[in-house]
């Protein structure tokens, strides 16, 4: 491997810290030595600097070259600084929240031969990548050479993962326009390809390319809002079509371009009311520059388009856009029956009145008549407060008491009652594909004190939705009110969620039976109904889901780690044990051997029922405890998988070990010897209770529910009446 030419790795940092490890690492680990990695912090903020900083101090490699721009100046300026302090024989960029594999400068050095130029191929990814479990390439790939279809290796506009010789760059006097922030390879890109006849493409990855999962907080380039990348793209078109369009084949290539960018993003920009001129004016002036060829290829509805778009008349314009749109959508609607349910919601039922006494409930996804939504209801037919209730659940057989309308999740009807009913109290995210209408209140009622890192808070996600921070942020918007159970949470609530309404700090509707007078009465009849023997005391087992342990989004594993035959051999005498799984889990439990001692609830509805009937609880990670704590009884934790759990899958609000009311045990056997001695456990555990009580149950008086109503249903009514 000739390791005498020095590649220089050019890399513009602007505060990534949570990725920048993973790039240098794998940039210091190249099997190819021969190389000089310069980092340009592009103006990056404090915190962002000194990780940076501190991480390149540790690696302690003297090939890296570390250059700081006072202030932010862009990727384009700072990879031209990177340009100019090169002195490898070849030039290589990379980002610094992506990484490379580890003999990708190896591979394109060796085959980039008497080329100027050569492309790797490069893998996109959301979720974090173990290189070791890639796919070892066998046989070495045949070289790709590009001709006259070169230029489609540059349909990404994007100059990342090519090896370049720097005499090469510096004869044609490549250079990145700083003129915007966005598609700034391209002023780079046009006379980079014009000057060469033949493109290699080596089809091995060597690039691994991060899609960010947090365009809210930390958006990358590309994940701007679609105006700025429009006025961007227009801009870098229209110069370059100054400076090429005489090409022909850079006049192609820059037509394709903008046909791509148009006919991809046409109805994500005129949805917007407000920006429809704007974009309308900056698309047709560049529209004008359009060849013919491009536009005699286009669909008929296009070729309309831009024709109005050329002869600058919007209102033609808007009428074809608009038509084309409906016709898609219906197309789209009448493909099957859950599209068409969605278009006569979306067309049809968002235009009927908001009905003003019409209140959605839904708890749990549909899954069951429980949580705060069931307690607030309840409420309100006891208080016999004037309005029509609707109750969505996944079973339309499904009997709960009162007057309300059940209806079948996502059904037609569903969508009918989504789109009329002036309130939505919900206790989990309603569907991406909810309107929320102007006159409509959504009460989020949340399902629990936050212990697991929420959205924000969080680093990576590893459940089964990698796009879970852009749809939480664009459900929260819709909440008019989050009721919060306690201080801890507010403050949790409104920096995870981004929430910036009005929080309800009343505590939570679903624990107001913990506080009713008659609970003692209530939890007899409970056991009596669930077959429990009365002399018997429960131990409820109540775990959380794992992030990382799922069959398909929404469906997650549960392997039951304890003993239930041990328990049951050391404290049927006194106990039964209650089981009730988290209503993400799709296992079933096997009782086997252990019928009349272990009962599976998972299916029962409402967990305060089974707080109500239990002495003891056990649970891990589950906001359960922080619930049951208002019975003040003594609480087990069965972490078993602490060390994995809290570490890898999700940071912990709290300090775990120190902070919980309880004793942290790993074994059944241990779990059945507190049992044993739970008057001891209680008297050791009392004061650290008290303290937990007073942080996370004081809001709790019994009369979360009354407070809530007045505030969502009556306050609001009293003033319209006034
Ligand atoms: N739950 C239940 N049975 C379980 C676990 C939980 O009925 N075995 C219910 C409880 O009402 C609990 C709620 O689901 O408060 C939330 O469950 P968690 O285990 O805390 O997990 P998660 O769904 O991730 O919610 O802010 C709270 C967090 O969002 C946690």
């Amino acid at each position: 491997m000739s390791n005498q030419e020095k590649v220089s790795i050019i890399i513009p940092y602007y505060n990534c810290e949570e990725f920048i490890e993973e790039c240098l690492n794998s940039v210091v680990s190249q099997t190819y030595r021969n190389i000089e990695i310069i980092i340009i912090n592009d103006g990056s903020d404090e915190k962002n600097t000194r990780s940076l900083e501190f991480f390149i101090k540790e690696l302690n490699d003297e090939r890296i070259r570390y250059v700081k721009n006072e202030e932010r100046k862009g990727v384009a300026f700072s990879r031209n600084k990177g340009l100019k302090l090169a002195i490898g024989t070849y030039i290589y960029f990379l980002d610094s929240d992506d990484f490379l594999a580890n003999n990708a400068i190896e591979q394109l050095v060796n085959k980039i031969n008497g080329f100027p130029i050569i492309i790797g191929k490069r893998r996109t990814f959301i979720r974090p990548i173990n290189l070791d479990e890639q796919p070892i390439v066998e046989e070495e790939p045949e070289l790709i050479i590009y001709e006259e279809n070169r230029w489609r290796r540059f349909y990404r506009k994007s100059i990342l993962n090519v090896l370049m010789r720097k005499d090469f760059i510096e004869k044609h006097q490549l250079s990145f326009s700083t003129n915007t922030e966005g598609d700034t390879d391209l002023s780079f890109i046009v006379p980079l390809v014009l000057s060469v006849q033949e493109i290699p493409y080596y089809p091995v990855i060597t690039y691994y390319k991060r899609v960010r999962n947090d365009p809210i907080s930390n958006p990358s380039i590309v994940q701007r809002t679609l105006h700025e990348k429009l006025v961007d793209f227009v801009s870098v078109y229209s110069s370059l079509n100054d400076q090429y369009g005489e090409n022909e084949e850079a006049k192609i290539f820059l037509d394709k371009l903008w046909m791509a960018f148009f006919r991809g993003k046409i109805f994500r920009l005129f949805a917007n009311e407000e920006l429809r001129e704007t974009h309308f004016s900056l698309l047709s002036e560049t529209a004008r520059l359009l060849s013919n060829d491009i536009i005699a290829k286009q669909p008929l509805h296009t070729k309309m388009q831009l024709k109005s778009l050329k002869n600058n008349d919007f209102k033609r314009f808007m009428k074809i856009t608009t038509l084309h749109k409906e016709t898609k959508e219906f197309i789209n609607a009448i493909k099957g029956f859950t599209r068409l349910k969605r278009y006569i919601y979306k067309k049809f039922f968002t235009k009927l009145a908001v009905k003003e006494n019409y209140v959605v409930f839904e708890s749990f996804l549909g899954k069951n008549y429980s949580d705060s939504p069931k307690y607030i209801y309840e409420y309100m037919v006891n208080e016999r407060l004037p309005y029509k209730y609707i109750w969505i659940f996944n079973d339309k057989k499904k009997k709960i008491p009162g007057n309300a309308k059940i209806v079948k999740r996502f059904s037609l009807l569903y969508y009918y009652y989504i789109a009329v009913a002036k309130y939505w109290v919900n206790n989990m995210r309603q569907p991406l594909h909810y309107i929320k209408r102007d006159g409509q209140i959504f009460l989020e009622t949340w399902h629990g004190t936050p212990l697991k890192k929420l959205v924000f808070d969080m680093k990576d996600v590893y459940s089964a939705n990698p796009r879970y921070k852009q749809n939480f942020y664009k459900q929260s918007r819709a909440w008019d009110y989050l009721i919060s159970p306690n201080e801890y949470s507010s403050e949790i609530f409104r920096r995870a969620f981004k929430f910036d309404k009005e929080m309800l700090e009343f505590g939570y509707p679903r624990n107001d039976p913990l506080y009713a007078p008659d609970r003692k009465e209530r939890a007899e009849k409970i056991k009596e109904a669930l077959g429990i023997p009365k002399d018997k005391k429960v131990i409820l087992y109540a775990p959380t889901w794992r992030d990382d342990e799922f069959y398909e989004p929404g469906k997650y594993k549960f392997d039951l780690k304890l003993d239930l035959r041990k328990m049951k051999k050391h404290l049927e005498k006194d106990y039964v044990v209650a089981l009730r799984m988290h209503y993400f889990i799709a296992d079933d439990l096997n009782l086997e051997g252990v019928e009349g001692f272990a009962f599976n609830f998972s299916k029962y509805d409402d967990i305060v029922d089974l707080y109500l009937i239990s002495d003891i609880l056990i649970t891990d990670y589950s906001s359960v405890f922080f619930d049951y704590a208002n019975l003040k009884r003594p609480i087990l934790f069965y972490a078993y998988d602490l060390h994995k759990y809290r570490d890898q899958l999700r940071g912990f609000y709290i300090d775990y070990e120190k902070d919980i009311p309880g004793p942290i045990l790993k074994t059944s056997d241990e779990l059945i010897e507190v049992v044993k001695n739970i008057e001891q456990v209680k008297r050791k555990y009392a004061s650290l209770y008290e303290e937990f009580y007073e942080k996370f149950c004081s809001w709790h008086d019994g009369n979360s529910t009354k407070k809530i109503v007045e505030t969502v249903f009556l306050e609001k009514k009293n003033q319209e009446e006034v």
